[in-house]
């Protein structure tokens, strides 16, 4: 009988810590059981401090993982080697998502903050109705430059990159559509131009830049200007933002041809596990208080209406991250070319940094 019981007693505590190996397995593999939740974002993309806040209000815990192109997100998530819950992409690959079945419909009862969200970014061409994607944040493209190092140097065209005076002194965001954009916007094509002799032009074009090109980098780009290690940098709004609070030098400008509106917004993958709790994470990102620390901590500009009113002025009445309807109608927002297109700007983004080798 004692046997029988030291028998029993070791098979309980076999199974209870095969039971706990299993959950760590899983977790670290990022498959979201009903008490975890896998959010996929972009790097330096969020507050750290909102997610242990979201963390100890629901009881769920976040396995947070990071991105730096939409490319490189949409390949993880066809993938499904993880379930995400949540994601964050941009509008063109949000388009794509939803033509590829990767994502599932949002149930708007369960976010009923959407309603701090300004009109003026709901209901977009790349998914009506927000049937399946909710905003985050929101941008342009264009270049942030040191005043100091450059004397009086502006930025008012895209030819202003080719000046000679600036070899070595421009840091490029690695992204196809950035770059391939900044080439046909020079040219005077539309940023969805998919006419290959003009993506040729194009890119011939961005190869006579080489010379002044000193890297094409990720989120790096933020420290190397804040250090004043390069003089220029081709970027995404929020990060000209956030390294100006750091030095006093740098400035923002979106060249007169035209550039890139973008959008970032929330959805939930068809992949997911934890579609409640996706709901009660988006959820939780729409509110006026979270948004605002958010906003503040990351500081790329904010959809949320209410945030705005919880926020510095001077950060929100800045023209250069918060541009007016009026401007904003003259910038370009990307469109889905489909995957053959899409491709060959890849192909053209390659082509043009080998080049650089
Ligand atoms: N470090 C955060 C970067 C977020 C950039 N999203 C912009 C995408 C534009 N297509």
């Amino acid at each position: 009988m004692k046997k029988l019981m030291q028998a029993f007693v070791a098979i309980v505590i076999v199974s209870a810590l095969l039971l706990v190996a299993i959950n760590r397995l899983n977790a670290s593999a990022g498959y979201s059981g009903d008490n975890t939740l896998t959010v996929y974002n972009w790097g330096d993309y969020i507050d750290e401090e909102l997610i242990e806040q979201f963390e100890e209000e629901t009881g769920i815990t976040i396995i947070y993982e990071t991105f730096d192109s939409n490319e490189a997100m949409m390949t993880k998530i066809e993938q499904g080697g993880t379930s995400y819950d949540v994601a964050v992409p941009s509008e063109y690959t949000i388009e794509k998502m939803i033509e590829q079945d990767l994502l599932i419909e949002l149930d708007h009862s369960k976010l009923p903050n959407l309603e701090n969200i300004d009109e003026r970014f709901m209901d977009l061409a790349f998914d009506p109705g927000n049937k399946y994607s909710v905003p985050y944040f929101w941008g342009t493209v264009g270049i942030v430059y040191n005043k100091e190092m450059l004397g009086d140097m502006t930025f008012s065209s895209w030819d202003d990159l080719w000046n000679p005076s600036l070899e070595n002194e421009i840091l490029l965001v690695d992204g196809a559509r950035e770059v391939i954009g900044m080439g046909l916007n020079s040219l005077g094509y539309s940023l969805n131009d998919t006419n290959k002799d003009h993506l040729q032009e194009a890119t011939e074009k961005l190869k006579t830049l080489t010379p002044n090109i000193k890297a094409i980098v990720g989120d790096e780009n933020k420290l190397l200007m804040a250090n004043e290690e390069a003089a220029v940098a081709l970027v995404w709004s929020g990060d000209a933002s956030e390294i100006m609070f750091e030095n006093e030098n740098l400035d923002y400008a979106v060249p007169e041809e035209g550039s890139n509106l973008w959008f970032d917004n929330m959805v939930i993958p068809s992949t997911a596990r934890n579609v409640d709790g996706a709901h009660q994470f988006i959820n939780f990102m729409l509110d006026a208080e979270v948004a605002a620390q958010n906003t503040e901590y990351v500081s790329y500009s904010t959809p949320n209406k209410e945030a705005l009113k919880l926020m510095p002025e001077d950060m929100v009445k800045d023209e250069r991250f918060y541009p007016s309807p009026e401007l904003t109608e003259k910038l370009e927002v990307y469109e889905n070319l489909g995957k053959e297109n899409l491709s060959y700007y890849n192909d053209l983004f390659l082509e043009f940094k080998m080049y650089r080798k």
